[in-house]
């Protein structure tokens, strides 16, 4: 169960944000009414929420996922292979000590995003990305092992994170889409196939028996019922613009 979640409110300046995406630029306002929704839905699941201020220094602040790995145990701030956006580990790191005694820090020159990193129980699966890199991913691991848990990596080639394909929703399930499909490291789990037209749906967000799911993915929504979780759908129609899923707008623990 999570019990915490930690956000940042949109910039204005997200409209410079990093994407590669083609479906024009953000409005802010709107951002700002999902966002606010988006904070509903983690305190409809029970979360206590930290909503930290705006930062226009950095566009992409407001996908606080990436900057920092939660863990039951202890926290790992990383070290964002988008140089744009290494600046957010620090505007991050308060928040994350007034919660964490121990919290680590990944050292440079090494990369790693936590959008790359799956938890699934006490293991960690770390996708090596044009963001996270093999010695960012092996420094990562390491911190894990001396905290009790453990980690492997997943080469891939497509996606922007690990998770913008993949979402693990507990009781062995697990959402694949496009190059995780057939990899024989998720051969283990109850596989829900997403489309590649649903493929913004396969980050979905597990949080104490409630599913996010972004809108506009009706059959993403009826496969996720259909096993027996509750959903709470999210307009992410501005967040969408800037390669952001719903998972990159927090960080749970
Ligand atoms: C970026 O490209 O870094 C942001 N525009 C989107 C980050 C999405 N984060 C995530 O998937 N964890």
């Amino acid at each position: 169960m999570f019990k915490n979640a930690i956000v940042r409110k949109p910039a204005r300046s997200m409209v410079n944000g990093l994407t590669s995406a083609s479906l024009g630029a953000p409005n802010y306002e709107l951002a700002c009414q999902q966002h606010a929704d988006y904070v509903q839905a983690l305190k409809e699941c029970g979360l206590n929420v930290l909503v930290l201020p705006s930062e226009e220094s950095y566009p992409d602040s407001c996908f606080v996922e990436d900057a920092a790995l939660m863990t039951p145990d202890c926290a790992i701030l990383t070290r964002p292979g988008a140089t744009t956006r290494q600046g957010e580990v620090a505007l991050i790191e308060a928040a994350v000590k007034s919660h964490y005694d121990a919290v680590y820090t990944i050292q440079s020159p090494d990369t790693i995003e936590a959008g790359d990193i799956m938890m699934v129980g006490n293991h960690y699966y770390i996708g090596l990305s044009d963001r996270t890199n093999a010695d960012g991913a092996d420094q990562m691991i390491r911190i894990l092992e001396e905290n009790g848990m453990q980690g492997s990596v997943v080469e891939m080639s497509e996606m922007l994170h690990l998770k913008t394909g993949l979402s693990f929703l507990e009781n062995n399930n697990l959402l694949v889409c496009g190059e995780f499909v057939s990899k024989v490291e998720f051969d283990k789990f109850n596989r829900l196939e997403i489309p590649m037209d649903d493929a913004y749906s396969a980050n979905s967000v597990w949080i104490n028996g409630t599913v996010l799911v972004p809108a506009g993915f009706d059959s993403t929504v009826e496969k996720i019922q259909a096993l027996g979780y509750q959903v709470r759908v999210v307009e992410m129609s501005e967040f969408q613009k800037l390669d952001g899923g719903l998972s990159c707008l927090s960080l749970r623990f």
